[in-house]
């Protein structure tokens, strides 16, 4: 019996959760930025396990370790990402079933280019799937829209603003995400030094012209109260934020805080919540109350129109995906997602022959479908093919010429080498 009411309340979740509003989040950072602790603080439990090691790279900018470039190539551990499904509600017993995605190891190695690779394949190959779905005669009334609608994009307080895999990963994703640029670990800041890197990083964003999200330009404003709170919103930007894993009772309340020992008037503890201290409750806020829907329809009107049409006008880079409707897991032009891992990871050695170049099943088994239809929908998808193998080459030739950059810098640093031996 409690077997049967457990299945069913399983059922009943699973059918709420259809019928809640869909959020996908991109949470994206180094390691140990604070991704899993902010995952934790906007969903008030703790969703994923914070606290991470700190890798050799980030050791060595540090210089804390000296870097032996062959060990750290023979370590590197590939960019991949993590799911979660959260189901959030509001005072209202509103809904929001919240999917996050989670960078692991992102810019934890030399080369940069592949993480940015992966991570744009897997937002273009959300709108993709939108695209060929749109194209069907027969829709899919169960198809999930994946595509991403912010991106939340940590940015360590380093004193020098962006760093240069920020700008170039911030440019790539920018032109099909909304991104929000979000100052990490804010409670490590003086209040002047938190000003000094808010500005340092809004004039590199500017300088580099990357593409934010502008919430006054991207919403309609209805009233001047509404464009006086988007104003200050984009003044806010990158917005501070404090996270933090534990509770702490303060006054007979709980807190989700962080805790300062041994000062003199007895241990401190910062409420990530206390709006003097960071920017934490406006971005939940934003996120979940007053610009969800903003955020959706963005992606939707405008960044995904603007994908379709380079798509279909054959200006796109995009990657391709061609989805089989029975299939558990998909790849695409650098990388591959196992649904039932939750992970996608790169896969350099995928080739042509692995795309499934499917024509939807559920194309056929309608009698009624006609031949002109059909045939149709064979041409759009051997134009996507097409496009695939363009992207397949074009891939393969920015893998030759990293390769040979790097060839050239490990021969500059042989010869830096024997003559520094030389000169012993
Ligand atoms: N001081 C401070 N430390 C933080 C903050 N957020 C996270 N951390 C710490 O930074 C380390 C890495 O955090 P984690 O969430 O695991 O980072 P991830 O690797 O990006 O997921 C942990 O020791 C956290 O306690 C913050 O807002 N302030
Ligand atoms: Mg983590």
């Amino acid at each position: 019996m409690s077997s049967i009411l457990a299945a069913n309340s399983d059922f009943r979740k699973k059918k709420q959760l259809k019928r809640s509003i869909v959020f996908n989040i991109l949470i994206a950072g180094k390691p140990g930025s604070g991704r899993s602790t902010l995952i934790n603080s906007l969903c008030g439990r703790n969703i994923v396990q914070g606290g991470t090691s700190y890798s050799k790279l980030d050791k060595f900018y540090n210089n804390e370790e000296t870097l032996d470039l062959e060990e750290i190539s023979k370590n590197e551990i590939p960019v991949s990402l993590r799911h979660e499904i959260v189901e959030l509600e509001d005072d209202n017993g509103i809904k929001i079933q919240l999917n996050l995605t989670d960078t692991l190891n992102l810019n934890n190695n030399l080369n940069s280019q592949p993480d940015i690779q992966l991570i744009n394949n897997f937002i273009t190959s959300h709108f993709d799937d939108v695209l060929l779905e749109e194209n069907r005669l027969k829709r899919n009334p169960r198809f999930k829209d994946s595509r991403i609608h912010v991106c939340l994009y940590l940015i360590e307080p380093t004193g020098h603003g962006l760093r240069e895999f920020d700008i170039e990963f911030l440019k790539k994703i920018g032109e099909r995400c909304n991104i929000l640029p979000i100052l990490c670990k804010g409670d490590t800041l003086t209040e002047s030094e938190l000003k000094l890197n808010k500005r340092l990083i809004t004039e590199d964003i500017k300088y580099h012209k990357i593409p934010i999200y502008d919430f006054v330009s991207n919403n309609n404003n209805e009233d001047d109260e509404e464009y006086e709170y988007n104003e200050y919103l984009n003044g806010l930007l990158p917005f501070s934020v404090i996270g933090s894993n534990d509770i702490y009772q303060v006054n007979n309340e709980e807190v989700r805080g962080r805790k300062y020992e041994h000062f003199a008037e007895g241990n401190i503890i910062i409420d990530i919540e206390d709006a003097t201290k960071s920017d934490f409750v406006t971005l939940r806020n934003v996120l979940f109350i007053s610009h969800l829907n903003d955020f959706k329809e963005y992606t939707h009107e405008i960044l995904y129109e603007k994908y379709r049409t380079e798509t279909l006008s054959g200006n796109s880079n995009s990657s391709v995906h061609l989805p089989n409707t029975n299939q558990k897991s998909f790849s695409n032009t650098s990388g591959s997602y196992n649904e039932s891992k939750h992970e996608y990871t790169n896969n350099e050695n995928l080739s042509i022959e692995e795309s499934p170049t499917v024509i939807p099943d559920n194309v056929d088994d309608n009698k009624d479908t006609s031949y002109l239809a059909k045939e149709e929908q064979i041409r759009l998808e051997e134009e996507k093919l097409k496009q695939f193998e363009l992207r397949i080459q074009n891939e393969l030739l920015l893998k030759r010429q990293e390769l040979l950059k790097r060839e050239e810098e490990l021969r500059q640093i042989e010869k830096r080498l024997e003559l520094e031996a030389q000169y012993k």
